[in-house]
């Protein structure tokens, strides 16, 4: 089966379509994360250049954005373990004035199946959440999505916040999204780590706590 007829189906949006082809392709014993990955990740960043060169708008995104979560909905079974939580504790979310989710539940996700328990505060999430969140759940780690440019500063805000905060000497930080890069992160903002996907995320957090990967 040919798997390229559901990058297509995020990129215009076809939700029913795109849900047909990830139960044929459940069924057909691909990998879920290979699926997510290789086939509705890559639609998605289309839709993110064919926005940027205004040949669609935030309606059609959403659109699409809404097709990949129904999709991803399905594969969610398939990648969760029931793993006990004795990893540690991730306190994750998306910073200030963002609204994006989809990066964030995919790290959590795969955080979750990789054994951490993991406290999402959701999206638009003010530094000071982050702050007290790690305080009260214990965290080793707290982990911030950002994708807008226009949340650098708050990124920034951020990290400093807990690094000044009581917990900032116990916990790690990591920054993952489309609009960060290492040099952001790790440089001006001092994070411990910056991370390109979930994948990635996964293996550089279980390096900051001496995990073995
Ligand atoms: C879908 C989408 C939307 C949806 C979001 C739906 C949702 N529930 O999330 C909607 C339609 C709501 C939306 C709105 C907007 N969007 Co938008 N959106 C996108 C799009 C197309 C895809 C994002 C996505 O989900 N990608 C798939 C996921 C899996 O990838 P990811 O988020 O990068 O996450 C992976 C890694 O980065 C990493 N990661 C991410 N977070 C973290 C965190 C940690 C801790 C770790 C370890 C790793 C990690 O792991 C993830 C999984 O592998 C992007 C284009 C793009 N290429 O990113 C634009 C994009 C991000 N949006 C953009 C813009 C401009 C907007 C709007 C301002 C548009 C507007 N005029 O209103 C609004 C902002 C609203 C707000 N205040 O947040 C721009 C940002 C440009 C910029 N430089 O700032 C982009 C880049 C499009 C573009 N090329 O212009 N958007």
């Amino acid at each position: 089966m040919n798997l390229d007829a559901l990058t297509e189906a995020v990129v215009k949006g076809k939700r029913k379509d795109a849900v047909e082809l990830t139960q044929q392709a459940i069924r057909d014993g691909h990998d879920p994360e290979k699926i997510i990955n290789t086939y509705l990740i890559p639609g998605l960043n289309r839709v993110g250049e064919r926005f940027q060169k205004r040949e669609i708008f935030v309606p059609e995104m959403m659109i699409s954005a809404k097709t990949m979560q129904a999709c991803v909905e399905l594969l969610k079974p398939l990648i969760a373990k029931d793993t006990a939580p004795a990893l540690g504790v991730i306190v994750i979310g998306t910073v200030f004035g963002d609204l994006h989710d989809i990066g964030k539940n995919l790290v959590k996700l795969l955080l979750e199946s990789s054994g951490f328990k993991v406290v999402d505060l959701g999206e638009n999430v003010p530094s000071q959440k982050f702050v007290e969140a790690a305080r009260l759940h214990d965290a080793s780690v707290v982990g911030l999505s950002s994708l807008l440019t226009t949340g650098d500063p708050y990124v920034e805000e951020t990290v400093k916040a807990i690094k000044a905060s009581d917990v900032g000497a116990k916990v790690r930080i990591i920054c993952g999204g489309a609009a960060l890069t290492p040099k952001f992160v790790e440089g001006q903002c001092g994070a411990d780590a910056y991370a390109k996907d979930a994948a990635d995320g996964v293996n550089k957090i279980k390096k900051l706590l001496e995990i073995a990967v």
